[in-house]
């Protein structure tokens, strides 16, 4: 008996992602053009945004660019308004965009703490608010938000990163509270230690081995990784999924005892 595919298909579905001009929302992007969508592509850069429309066109999906800051709440309405009547509907959205400051607190001020906490958090709520307005009209919607192992943890030096991943979860479980009504599901996934440029700075020093140390599948991941749980999060097959979040972390918050991943205790 053959599997029912179908029901992970977004033929017909439009997904904004915001950051998607590289990175994971660039890989976000290019999974749920193959899986049919029409994707719109939000990055800061015109330049960046437009080539990520270009590769994904030249792969066979379709794409658009949305160039604007997620920071700009006044202008969130309508640039989702823009998407609606370019696109025809608005079905998806990944709340991709962020950044992460990695300093000691007596370094980290209020100025950098507030920068992380508008796009990171103050963002996530403002881009679902605006992006709730169609799906809700339509009675069917999904708002998935990239959280991090940092959604249920922490670590010493990125204090408004964890603070906003904290606060990510949150707002996961209040707005699936809010929009559950409504058809419109939303949901987190939290991403252990990526190959991105946000991590530029950590690879290739004694940080990187230790992240493998407390990972039970001992490696870093592809940004392609994620993009399954995105598909399922985004299609037909998660409607009754709701305020939750899926952690792809490679076993890494399960590790509970924090300690090397190698290290089975001395044997009985
Ligand atoms: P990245 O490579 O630095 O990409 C971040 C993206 O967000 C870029 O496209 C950037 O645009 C965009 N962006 C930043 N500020 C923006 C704003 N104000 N308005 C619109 N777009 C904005 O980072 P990444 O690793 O792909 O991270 C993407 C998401 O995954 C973030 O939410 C991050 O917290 C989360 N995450 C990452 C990891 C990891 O290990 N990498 C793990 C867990 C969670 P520009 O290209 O124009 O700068
Ligand atoms: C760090 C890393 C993490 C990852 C990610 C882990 O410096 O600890 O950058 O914050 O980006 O969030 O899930």
């Amino acid at each position: 008996m053959s599997v029912d595919t179908s029901q992970f298909s977004l033929e017909g579905r439009v997904a904004l992602i915001s950051g998607a001009g590289r990175g994971i929302g660039l890989a976000f992007a290019q999974a749920m053009a193959r899986a049919g969508a029409l994707v719109v592509i939000n990055d800061l850069l015109r330049e960046t945004a437009e080539e990520a429309c270009h590769a994904i066109e030249a792969a066979g999906g379709r794409a658009m660019p949305a160039i604007f800051d997620v920071t700009d709440f006044g202008e969130l309405d309508a640039q989702v308004d823009n998407i609606v009547t370019a696109a025809g509907r608005l079905d998806i959205l990944m709340n991709n965009a962020g950044i992460l400051i990695r300093a000691p607190i007596e370094d980290h001020g209020m100025a950098d703490f507030a920068r992380v906490i508008d796009i990171n958090l103050n963002a996530v709520y403002a881009m679902a608010r605006a992006c709730a307005r169609p799906m809700k009209a339509q009675g069917k919607g999904r708002i998935i938000n990239t959280g991090s192992v940092m959604s249920i943890s922490s670590r010493p030096g990125v204090i408004s990163y964890v603070a906003a991943k904290h606060g990510v979860l949150g707002l996961t479980r209040g707005l699936a509270a809010e929009l559950g009504p409504h058809n419109v599901t939303v949901n987190s996934i939290g991403p252990g230690y990526i190959l991105t440029e946000m991590n530029r700075h950590v690879l290739g020093t004694d940080f990187e081995q230790v992240v493998i140390e407390r990972t039970p599948m001992a490696r870093w991941a592809a940004p392609e990784e994620l993009t399954g749980t995105a598909i399922f999060l985004a299609s037909d097959a998660a409607s009754f999924v709701t305020g939750q979040l899926l952690m792809v972390d490679g076993g890494m918050t399960s590790n509970s005892l924090l300690v090397e991943s190698q290290n089975l205790g001395a044997s009985s």
